[in-house]
Protein backbone atom coordinates (compact mmCIF):
# COMPACT_ATOMS: atom_id res chain seq x y z
CA UNK A 1 0.00 0.00 0.00
CA UNK A 2 1.59 3.38 -0.91
CA UNK A 3 0.16 6.20 0.62
CA UNK A 4 1.19 10.22 0.52
CA UNK A 5 0.40 10.42 4.56
CA UNK A 6 0.34 7.13 5.86
CA UNK A 7 3.31 4.65 5.70
CA UNK A 8 2.50 0.97 6.08
CA UNK A 9 4.35 -2.26 6.81
CA UNK A 10 3.46 -5.46 8.16
CA UNK A 11 5.20 -8.53 9.32
CA UNK A 12 4.77 -11.69 11.30
CA UNK A 13 0.81 -11.53 10.71
CA UNK A 14 0.81 -7.75 12.92
CA UNK A 15 0.45 -4.67 10.66
CA UNK A 16 1.72 -0.93 11.27
CA UNK A 17 -0.08 1.90 10.17
CA UNK A 18 2.26 5.03 10.82
CA UNK A 19 1.06 8.46 10.38
CA UNK A 20 3.39 10.31 8.18
CA UNK A 21 2.37 13.98 8.16
CA UNK A 22 5.92 14.77 10.13
CA UNK A 23 5.99 18.86 9.11
CA UNK A 24 2.66 19.15 10.60
CA UNK A 25 3.16 16.88 13.47
CA UNK A 26 1.07 14.63 11.96
CA UNK A 27 -1.63 17.06 12.14
CA UNK A 28 -5.03 14.75 10.20
CA UNK A 29 -6.14 16.27 7.01
CA UNK A 30 -8.73 15.53 4.18
CA UNK A 31 -5.72 13.84 2.50
CA UNK A 32 -4.84 11.38 5.21
CA UNK A 33 -8.34 10.54 6.36
CA UNK A 34 -9.23 9.40 3.11
CA UNK A 35 -5.95 7.29 2.85
CA UNK A 36 -6.50 5.81 6.55
CA UNK A 37 -10.19 4.90 5.16
CA UNK A 38 -8.78 3.31 1.98
CA UNK A 39 -6.01 1.91 4.42
CA UNK A 40 -8.51 0.06 6.52
CA UNK A 41 -10.52 -1.12 3.90
CA UNK A 42 -7.04 -3.12 2.58
CA UNK A 43 -6.02 -4.34 6.20
CA UNK A 44 -9.42 -5.57 6.73
CA UNK A 45 -9.45 -7.54 3.65
CA UNK A 46 -5.51 -8.86 3.73
CA UNK A 47 -5.72 -11.59 5.48
CA UNK A 48 -1.97 -11.58 6.98
CA UNK A 49 -3.01 -8.85 8.72
CA UNK A 50 -4.08 -10.31 11.90
CA UNK A 51 -3.44 -7.53 14.31
CA UNK A 52 -2.81 -3.47 13.66
CA UNK A 53 -0.96 -0.80 15.33
CA UNK A 54 -1.41 2.61 14.53
CA UNK A 55 1.29 5.03 15.46
CA UNK A 56 2.63 8.32 14.62
CA UNK A 57 6.51 7.14 15.34
CA UNK A 58 8.93 8.52 17.80
CA UNK A 59 8.31 11.96 18.55
CA UNK A 60 4.21 12.63 18.11
CA UNK A 61 0.83 10.54 17.32
CA UNK A 62 -0.72 13.51 16.03
CA UNK A 63 -1.75 17.04 16.67
CA UNK A 64 -4.92 17.10 15.85
CA UNK A 65 -7.19 18.09 13.05
CA UNK A 66 -5.74 20.54 10.31
CA UNK A 67 -6.18 23.90 11.69
CA UNK A 68 -4.67 25.25 8.80
CA UNK A 69 -7.46 24.26 6.87
CA UNK A 70 -10.14 24.24 9.12
CA UNK A 71 -9.64 28.01 10.01
CA UNK A 72 -11.15 28.87 6.48
CA UNK A 73 -13.95 26.31 6.90
CA UNK A 74 -18.04 27.24 6.75
CA UNK A 75 -20.52 25.07 8.90
CA UNK A 76 -20.98 23.04 5.07
CA UNK A 77 -17.06 22.34 4.44
CA UNK A 78 -16.71 21.45 8.06
CA UNK A 79 -19.76 19.01 7.75
CA UNK A 80 -18.37 17.18 5.21
CA UNK A 81 -15.28 17.10 6.82
CA UNK A 82 -16.39 15.71 9.71
CA UNK A 83 -18.59 13.21 8.27
CA UNK A 84 -15.28 12.30 6.18
CA UNK A 85 -13.46 11.77 9.36
CA UNK A 86 -16.16 9.60 11.30
CA UNK A 87 -16.15 7.23 8.04
CA UNK A 88 -12.42 6.42 8.38
CA UNK A 89 -12.41 6.55 12.39
CA UNK A 90 -15.65 4.19 12.37
CA UNK A 91 -13.37 1.93 10.03
CA UNK A 92 -10.67 1.61 12.94
CA UNK A 93 -12.93 1.24 15.35
CA UNK A 94 -15.08 -1.11 14.19
CA UNK A 95 -12.03 -3.25 11.96
CA UNK A 96 -12.65 -7.03 12.89
CA UNK A 97 -9.25 -7.40 14.17
CA UNK A 98 -7.34 -5.79 17.16
CA UNK A 99 -6.06 -2.16 16.72
CA UNK A 100 -3.44 -1.12 19.27
CA UNK A 101 -2.24 2.48 19.47
CA UNK A 102 1.02 3.12 20.75
CA UNK A 103 1.52 6.70 21.36
CA UNK A 104 4.64 9.13 21.54
CA UNK A 105 4.74 12.51 22.29
CA UNK A 106 1.42 14.73 21.75
CA UNK A 107 -1.76 13.00 21.23
CA UNK A 108 -4.20 16.29 20.81
CA UNK A 109 -7.94 16.54 19.49
CA UNK A 110 -8.29 14.73 16.52
CA UNK A 111 -4.78 12.81 17.09
CA UNK A 112 -6.22 11.60 20.67
CA UNK A 113 -9.75 11.13 19.34
CA UNK A 114 -8.37 8.40 16.77
CA UNK A 115 -6.41 6.54 19.67
CA UNK A 116 -9.93 6.52 21.25
CA UNK A 117 -10.92 4.37 18.09
CA UNK A 118 -8.43 1.93 19.01
CA UNK A 119 -8.79 -0.67 21.13
CA UNK A 120 -5.46 -0.93 23.28
CA UNK A 121 -3.51 2.55 23.77
CA UNK A 122 -0.34 2.25 24.92
CA UNK A 123 2.22 5.06 25.29
CA UNK A 124 5.76 6.02 26.14
CA UNK A 125 6.74 8.45 29.26
CA UNK A 126 6.47 11.30 27.18
CA UNK A 127 3.27 11.08 25.97
CA UNK A 128 0.98 13.88 25.98
CA UNK A 129 -2.75 14.08 25.96
CA UNK A 130 -5.62 16.72 25.32
CA UNK A 131 -8.50 17.81 23.87
CA UNK A 132 -7.64 21.50 23.18
CA UNK A 133 -11.19 22.24 20.62
CA UNK A 134 -12.44 24.50 23.18
CA UNK A 135 -9.08 26.77 22.81
CA UNK A 136 -10.04 27.38 19.21
CA UNK A 137 -13.65 28.00 19.77
CA UNK A 138 -14.94 24.81 18.42
CA UNK A 139 -15.62 21.61 20.58
CA UNK A 140 -14.05 18.01 19.77
CA UNK A 141 -16.33 16.36 16.56
CA UNK A 142 -14.31 12.80 16.01
CA UNK A 143 -15.16 11.11 18.90
CA UNK A 144 -14.49 13.14 21.80
CA UNK A 145 -17.16 13.88 23.62
CA UNK A 146 -18.80 10.56 23.42
CA UNK A 147 -16.10 7.72 23.30
CA UNK A 148 -13.80 9.52 25.91
CA UNK A 149 -16.84 9.76 28.09
CA UNK A 150 -17.94 5.94 27.90
CA UNK A 151 -14.12 5.61 28.04
CA UNK A 152 -13.15 7.26 30.97
CA UNK A 153 -16.80 8.44 32.19
CA UNK A 154 -17.98 12.11 31.82
CA UNK A 155 -17.15 13.62 34.76
CA UNK A 156 -13.43 13.70 33.44
CA UNK A 157 -14.63 14.00 30.23
CA UNK A 158 -15.84 17.27 31.25
CA UNK A 159 -12.69 18.36 32.41
CA UNK A 160 -10.47 17.48 29.66
CA UNK A 161 -12.66 18.70 27.02
CA UNK A 162 -13.91 22.07 29.35
CA UNK A 163 -10.33 23.10 30.11
CA UNK A 164 -8.61 21.88 27.28
CA UNK A 165 -5.21 21.11 29.05
CA UNK A 166 -3.15 18.22 28.34
CA UNK A 167 -2.05 15.48 30.60
CA UNK A 168 0.79 13.68 30.83
CA UNK A 169 1.25 9.90 30.94
CA UNK A 170 0.91 8.96 34.26
CA UNK A 171 -2.42 11.14 34.46
CA UNK A 172 -3.88 9.46 31.39
CA UNK A 173 -3.18 6.09 33.02
CA UNK A 174 -4.37 6.79 36.07
CA UNK A 175 -7.99 8.14 34.16
CA UNK A 176 -8.04 4.70 31.96
CA UNK A 177 -7.14 6.42 28.81
CA UNK A 178 -4.15 4.08 28.33
CA UNK A 179 -3.51 0.61 29.46
CA UNK A 180 0.54 0.88 29.97
CA UNK A 181 3.13 3.40 29.85
CA UNK A 182 6.56 2.39 28.84
CA UNK A 183 10.37 4.08 28.02
CA UNK A 184 10.22 5.76 24.58
CA UNK A 185 12.62 3.45 23.31
CA UNK A 186 10.08 0.17 24.25
CA UNK A 187 7.19 1.54 23.21
CA UNK A 188 6.98 -0.17 19.34
CA UNK A 189 8.83 -3.21 21.13
CA UNK A 190 6.08 -3.38 23.77
CA UNK A 191 3.78 -3.19 21.31
CA UNK A 192 4.60 -5.67 18.80
CA UNK A 193 4.71 -7.54 21.86
CA UNK A 194 0.87 -7.39 22.70
CA UNK A 195 0.26 -7.72 18.78
CA UNK A 196 2.30 -11.12 18.80
CA UNK A 197 0.27 -12.19 21.79
CA UNK A 198 -3.12 -11.26 20.22
CA UNK A 199 -2.09 -12.42 16.67
CA UNK A 200 -1.70 -15.98 18.46
CA UNK A 201 -5.35 -16.08 19.76
CA UNK A 202 -8.35 -17.88 18.38
CA UNK A 203 -8.75 -14.66 15.35
CA UNK A 204 -12.94 -15.72 15.60
CA UNK A 205 -13.14 -15.14 19.58
CA UNK A 206 -11.42 -12.41 19.35
CA UNK A 207 -13.26 -10.70 16.30
CA UNK A 208 -16.90 -11.41 18.21
CA UNK A 209 -15.30 -10.19 21.81
CA UNK A 210 -14.63 -6.79 20.59
CA UNK A 211 -18.35 -6.84 18.42
CA UNK A 212 -19.64 -7.83 22.06
CA UNK A 213 -17.76 -4.71 23.88
CA UNK A 214 -18.10 -2.29 21.17
CA UNK A 215 -22.22 -3.28 21.05
CA UNK A 216 -22.43 -3.40 24.41
CA UNK A 217 -21.59 0.28 25.16
CA UNK A 218 -24.18 1.61 22.68
CA UNK A 219 -26.76 -0.37 24.07
CA UNK A 220 -28.87 -1.13 27.18
CA UNK A 221 -27.58 -3.35 29.49
CA UNK A 222 -30.15 -6.47 28.89
CA UNK A 223 -29.48 -5.89 25.06
CA UNK A 224 -25.79 -6.27 25.60
CA UNK A 225 -25.98 -9.13 27.44
CA UNK A 226 -28.52 -10.85 25.34
CA UNK A 227 -25.97 -10.50 22.39
CA UNK A 228 -23.16 -11.75 24.92
CA UNK A 229 -25.27 -15.01 25.25
CA UNK A 230 -25.89 -15.56 21.76
CA UNK A 231 -22.03 -14.94 20.06
CA UNK A 232 -21.14 -16.92 23.58
CA UNK A 233 -22.96 -20.29 22.17
CA UNK A 234 -22.10 -19.60 18.68
CA UNK A 235 -18.42 -19.57 18.99
CA UNK A 236 -19.69 -23.46 20.29
CA UNK A 237 -19.69 -24.43 16.44
CA UNK A 238 -15.76 -23.37 15.54
CA UNK A 239 -12.83 -25.43 15.25
CA UNK A 240 -10.93 -23.11 17.06
CA UNK A 241 -12.96 -23.66 20.57
CA UNK A 242 -12.49 -27.63 19.79
CA UNK A 243 -9.28 -27.37 19.78
CA UNK A 244 -8.90 -24.78 22.78
CA UNK A 245 -10.26 -27.07 25.19
CA UNK A 246 -9.18 -30.15 23.92
CA UNK A 247 -5.40 -28.61 24.18
CA UNK A 248 -6.51 -27.62 27.44
CA UNK A 249 -7.52 -31.24 28.40
CA UNK A 250 -4.63 -32.18 26.57
CA UNK A 251 -1.88 -30.36 28.72
CA UNK A 252 -0.59 -28.63 25.93
CA UNK A 253 -0.74 -25.57 23.68
CA UNK A 254 -3.28 -24.48 20.96
CA UNK A 255 -3.15 -24.49 17.62
CA UNK A 256 -5.75 -21.84 16.62
CA UNK A 257 -6.78 -21.90 12.51
CA UNK A 258 -9.37 -19.05 12.26
CA UNK A 259 -12.20 -21.40 12.21
N1 LIG B 1 -3.01 21.65 12.33
C1 LIG B 1 -2.22 22.14 11.39
N2 LIG B 1 -0.91 22.38 11.58
C2 LIG B 1 -0.41 22.13 12.79
C3 LIG B 1 -1.19 21.62 13.84
C4 LIG B 1 -2.55 21.37 13.57
N3 LIG B 1 -3.38 20.81 14.48
N4 LIG B 1 -0.40 21.48 14.93
C5 LIG B 1 0.81 21.89 14.57
N5 LIG B 1 0.82 22.28 13.29
C6 LIG B 1 1.94 22.81 12.51
C7 LIG B 1 2.30 24.21 12.94
O1 LIG B 1 1.45 25.16 12.32
C8 LIG B 1 3.73 24.31 12.48
O2 LIG B 1 3.75 24.52 11.11
P1 LIG B 1 4.81 25.60 10.49
O3 LIG B 1 6.16 25.01 10.81
O4 LIG B 1 4.49 25.60 9.04
O5 LIG B 1 4.55 26.89 11.20
C9 LIG B 1 4.25 22.88 12.71
O6 LIG B 1 3.12 22.04 12.78
C10 LIG B 1 5.01 22.75 14.00
O7 LIG B 1 4.18 23.24 15.04
P2 LIG B 1 4.70 24.33 16.12
O8 LIG B 1 5.73 25.20 15.51
O9 LIG B 1 3.49 24.99 16.70
O10 LIG B 1 5.39 23.35 17.16
P3 LIG B 1 5.51 23.53 18.73
O11 LIG B 1 6.35 22.38 19.19
O12 LIG B 1 5.94 24.92 19.07
O13 LIG B 1 4.02 23.35 19.30
C11 LIG B 1 1.89 22.25 19.53
C12 LIG B 1 3.38 22.12 19.15
C13 LIG B 1 1.76 22.55 21.01
C14 LIG B 1 1.23 20.92 19.20
C15 LIG B 1 1.25 23.38 18.71
O14 LIG B 1 1.58 23.20 17.34
C16 LIG B 1 -0.26 23.37 18.79
O15 LIG B 1 -0.81 23.88 19.77
N6 LIG B 1 -0.94 22.80 17.79
C17 LIG B 1 -2.38 22.77 17.76
C18 LIG B 1 -2.93 21.70 18.68
C19 LIG B 1 -4.42 21.71 18.65
O16 LIG B 1 -5.07 22.67 19.02
N7 LIG B 1 -5.02 20.59 18.20
C20 LIG B 1 -6.44 20.43 18.08
C21 LIG B 1 -6.86 20.77 16.71
S1 LIG B 1 -8.61 20.85 16.54
C22 LIG B 1 -9.06 19.24 16.38
O17 LIG B 1 -8.28 18.34 16.42
C23 LIG B 1 -10.50 18.99 16.18
C24 LIG B 1 -10.67 18.42 14.87
C25 LIG B 1 -11.90 17.56 14.82
C26 LIG B 1 -11.84 16.71 13.61
C27 LIG B 1 -10.70 15.78 13.61
C28 LIG B 1 -10.37 15.33 12.22
C29 LIG B 1 -9.32 14.34 12.22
Amino acid sequence: MEFKTLLFEKDAGIGILTLNRPKQLNAINGEMLTELSNAMDNIAADDEVKVLIITGGEKVFAAGGDIAFMSGADSLTAESFIALCHQAFDKVANLEKPVIAAIAGMALGGGCELSLCCDIRICSENATFAQPEINLGIIPGAGGTQRLARLIGPGWCKYLTMLGDPIDADTALRLGLVAKVVPPDQLMTEAKKIAAKLAAKPPGALRVLKKAINYGMNVDLASGLAFEQKVFALLFSTQDQKEGMKAFMEKRKPVYKGR
